[in-house]
């Protein structure tokens, strides 16, 4: 049987809960995934089935977050992944924890800096595509004069988190109930 007692001390979840979870990773892939982790068996979801899961398949960043907690960048997720994924996205993980994610999740380019480009894509998720591209031009440029601290035209997390004081909706979407 799964031991879950390491597991639990860098999650924000009960044993119980991290059970729980297992059996919906188990439910995923019952051809992958062992009931049976005695001999520590390596195995991975891979992410078309993960962000099928309702708690993710309406979420439009749903792909990033996956790959966001994938060790191999792809959103193929060993178990461990998977609970720190929920756990980071449970309502209990601290707001700071969450921030770190959403910044990761929001660079598309993964250069550590938030520039217009990562932001319009973003809004255009966030927004569901509503806004005109003008607009959600507009909303960058705005967002980034206001947020930018030392003044070099992008966003490094201190200025992502000088931002999200301001606009708290770019964390609504890491809100998940398991
Ligand atoms: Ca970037
Ligand atoms: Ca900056």
């Amino acid at each position: 049987m799964l031991t879950a007692a390491d597991l639990k001390d860098c999650t924000f979840f009960t044993r119980k809960e991290i059970l729980r979870l297992h059996g919906r990773y188990h439910e995923l892939a019952p051809h992958l995934v062992p009931m049976d982790y005695t001999n520590d068996p390596e195995c991975k979801i891979p992410p078309a089935l993960i962000v099928n899961m309702p708690e993710l398949k309406e979420n439009p960043f749903r792909n990033r977050i996956v790959e966001s907690f994938s060790e191999d960048g792809q959103g193929n997720l060993s178990f461990n992944e998977f609970v720190d994924m929920f756990s980071v996205l449970s309502e209990t993980a601290p707001r700071e924890l969450k921030a770190i994610y959403a910044f990761k999740i929001y660079d598309y380019n993964v250069d550590n800096y938030l520039c217009k480009e990562d932001l319009e894509k973003t809004l255009n998720k966030l927004t569901k595509e509503e806004l005109t591209p003008e607009e959600v031009e507009l909303v960058c440029e705005k967002t980034i004069e206001e947020a930018d601290l030392d003044g070099d035209n992008k966003l490094s997390f201190a200025d992502f988190e000088n931002m999200i004081t301001r606009a708290p909706d770019f964390l609504s979407t890491f809100h998940i109930r398991i």
